[in-house]
């Protein structure tokens, strides 16, 4: 029998979840679209021919006929519709971030090992995208030596609300690089500096961050929500023989006017369509074995992405580097070494 997996969150995220589960997971089923606005819930549902739709978040956990449920509601709610999951025992594909607290995140972590089994997987679909993978190989395999430093790009059209503050720079879009260079360096961050240009215009201005590791190799981070060009991610990883860049799918190039032009995406659907995918495939293969997927990430990586942007944002409030303290990691999430394998 299918997996009956709800989706809480209509929104773009939310949408695109039950996409992937409607039509791009075998084994799936979308049961049931959840979202503050039964309208907006209801757009998403007729699209997939589900008949179904609900407005009360925790309602969604207390179905007999939902096996699994994605939350892909805003950032507020995800911590605490991922305690409901654990409370009532089902497996939860939370979208990033876990919380922007991380005394929240210390809360889910505390009630998953009370509960004495992992029911949340962590959205960091990044974990799963290839270029990413194949930069982490060129540490395992040897061929690029000891990472040195990690530079990272993370460039969107425009802020998605007009509440969207420098400091969400940090908290909201800079999680996604905390985490992957985590998982490609397999070690941990001792401190943080963030910086933040100028703008004339009213926008949110870019981001700027430093930061070291415990074993003392750096990562710049760029956070640029209001780029205006094009969705772009990009990272180069220097070793100490050699380097990797990550090289986004380009689908054509298009020749005129003595110019060749390749375009970018408004977005990061369609860049991480196959991250998306496979962490999405992931998910459904834990919920049937009970076994957490290797490499995605867990309530304990949401905690360590929460401890950075905090530390982030006070050093941009202050303008001082800010050290980087993280609680010891329970046995529960494994020993620390399996973070680099
Ligand atoms: C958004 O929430 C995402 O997760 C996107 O990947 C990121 O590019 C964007 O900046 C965030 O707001």
């Amino acid at each position: 029998m299918s997996i009956r997996i709800a989706v809480i969150g209509a929104g773009i995220m939310g949408a695109d979840h039950a996409r992937i589960i409607a039509d791009d997971l075998p084994g799936a089923k979308l049961q049931l679209v959840c979202d503050a606005s039964r309208e907006r819930a209801k757009a998403v549902a007729d699209l997939y021919d589900v008949k179904e739709v609900l407005t009360d978040p925790e309602a969604v956990f207390m179905r007999g006929d939902v096996d699994a449920v994605v939350i892909a509601s805003p950032d507020t709610t995800h911590a605490p519709l991922s305690l409901a999951a654990i409370r009532t025992q089902k497996p939860v594909l939370c979208e990033k971030p876990l919380s922007q607290s991380s005394a929240q995140c210390l809360e889910v972590i505390d009630a998953e090992i009370e509960s004495g089994r992992q029911f949340l997987q962590l959205g960091f679909m990044r974990r799963f995208d290839q270029s990413y993978l194949e930069m982490k190989e060129s540490l395992s395999d040897g061929s690029i030596g000891r990472a040195l430093m990690m530079h990272n790009f993370h460039r969107n059209v425009e802020t998605p609300a007009s509440d969207f503050t420098a400091a969400m720079a940090i908290t909201n879009s800079a999680p996604h690089e905390f985490d992957v260079t985590r998982f490609v360096l397999g070690t941990e961050y001792a401190a943080i500096t963030a910086f933040q240009a100028r703008r004339t215009d009213g926008v949110v201005a870019p981001v700027m961050m430093v930061l070291e590791t415990i074993e003392s190799q750096l990562v710049s981070i760029e956070v640029n929500n209001n780029a205006a060009y094009g969705y772009d991610v990009r990272a180069e990883l220097i070793g100490e023989i050699g380097s990797v860049s990550l090289a986004a799918p380009i689908h054509s190039r298009r020749n005129t006017s003595l110019s060749q032009v390749t375009r970018y995406d408004a977005d990061w659907r369609l860049r991480y369509y196959e991250a998306y995918r496979r962490q999405n495939k992931a998910f459904l293969k834990f919920v049937n074995t009970g076994v957490f997927p290797a490499g995605a990430s867990n309530a304990w990586d949401g905690y360590c992405a929460a401890v950075i942007g905090e530390a982030g944002a006070k050093s941009l409030r202050e303008g001082k580097r800010v050290e980087i303290k993280l609680a010891e990691m329970p046995e529960f999430y494994g020993k620390k070494k399996e973070l680099a394998a």
